[in-house]
């Protein structure tokens, strides 16, 4: 994602879209339609500074992360006082902030990802007891310099093997100017995938994909990646979806299947979706994106969300809800086999949609940087 400039930008990004692509996006929903996988509604749930994270927690709630520090956790009455504040820690300039939470399997730990004092990619572990969580517990598990202040990537999830998978953006700038998505000898332009509580700080899974090459990182799970700003794991499958936010003309959806040994080259910066970047040349394992589109009125933005797998909304099982950050509509894939064998629009706008959250019941939350928090329901 790319909120550098947010409140000028947004605006800005949205009227120069807006001028240019007016013809050119009608023609395509004309030519393409993309009916709606089930009729839901946006269910405003509650209001947050700068919401853009959150994970499922212990006895069915939902904890949200806000940019500048917080997390608080979302009830009936929306959300209540903040359960964590590391706002004194970190900054909001450029693409930093808090920017990822996740929990362990039965809630025994949390971890979150955000960008220190000078930028620094870092994970922090607490134990939770009782739901709650242990302040005094708290440990780095995981650090990384960043060159710049963008593509900082920053989700983290627990994937079905019980291993914390962590993205990290290529460092920033544009056009990946030191490599590093194709570089298997850095951590950024990566999926990352390691066992937290294994070792101190972290032990490497024994079965990563890179732990014989001597030149590659062992923690790298996948590479080739811009900016995979949110990522997750289909609650049904165990597939692995990852939103990488493009440069500037294709933005893309990944996917791998549950049977994965990791290892996957998603291209960039050698290709940027299904395309070229640069005059680059096509690496010979280059995994090309389930999805991807382009910036002809569809959005600049990719925000990667869920499979839904949820009871509300029984037409919409199955089906992979995504938007986009300069557009919210929010849109859904459905892949079979590793490929797209329908797509639609939902016909619901989340606004600035920075995040999906998926609740423990399977539900989903749409998160609007804006300060809106939204569920998912059945029209
Ligand atoms: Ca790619």
């Amino acid at each position: 994602m790319k909120f550098r400039t947010r409140s000028t930008a947004i605006i800005g990004t949205i009227c120069l879209i807006g001028s240019l692509a007016l013809g050119q996006a009608s023609a395509d929903e004309r030519s393409a339609p993309r009916p709606a996988a089930a009729e839901v509604v946006l269910t405003e749930v509650g209001t947050a500074l700068n919401p853009i994270a959150g994970a499922a927690g212990p006895d069915g709630t939902v904890w949200i992360a806000e940019r500048a520090g917080t997390v608080r956790v979302l009830g009936d009455q929306g959300l209540g006082e903040p359960v964590l504040d590391i706002s004194d820690e970190t900054t909001t300039d450029g693409e930093r902030g808090l920017l990822g939470v996740a929990f362990d399997k039965d809630f025994a730990h949390f971890y979150i990802s955000f960008t220190n004092l000078e930028g620094t990619s870092t994970i922090d572990e607490f134990a939770v007891r009782d739901g709650a969580i242990q302040q005094d517990t708290r440990r780095t598990v995981l650090t990384q310099t960043q060159p710049f202040e963008n593509h900082n990537g920053g989700d983290i999830k627990f994937g079905p093997d019980g291993y914390l998978y962590i993205a990290l953006g290529d460092g920033g700038s544009g056009g990946d100017p030191q490599g590093n998505g194709q570089n298997l000898d850095t951590l950024l332009g990566k999926i990352l995938r390691i066992d937290p509580t294994g070792g101190e700080p972290y032990a490497i899974p024994a079965d990563n994909p890179f732990v014989d090459d001597p030149n590659a990182k062992d923690e790298i799970w996948a590479y080739g990646l811009r900016n995979p700003w949110r990522f997750s794991f289909d609650s049904g499958t165990g597939d692995l979806l990852i939103g990488d936010v493009g440069q500037s003309e294709w933005e893309e959806i990944d996917w791998a299947s549950a049977n994965s040994g990791g290892g996957e080259n998603y291209g960039w910066a050698s290709m940027e979706g299904n395309h070229p970047f640069r005059g680059g040349t096509e690496p010979a394992n280059h995994v090309p994106p389930v999805h991807e589109y382009d910036r002809n009125g569809l959005g600049c933005s990719v925000t990667g969300g869920f499979v839904y797998r949820g009871d509300a909304i029984p037409d919409l099982r199955g089906h992979y809800v995504y938007s986009d950050y300069c557009d919210g509509t929010v849109r859904t894939l459905k892949i079979e086999n590793g490929a797209v064998t329908g797509q639609g629009d939902l016909g619901v706008n989340g606004g600035e949609v920075i995040s999906f959250v998926q609740g423990g019941d399977g539900e989903l939350y749409v998160l609007a940087l804006g300060g809106t928090i939204s569920r998912i329901d059945a029209a």
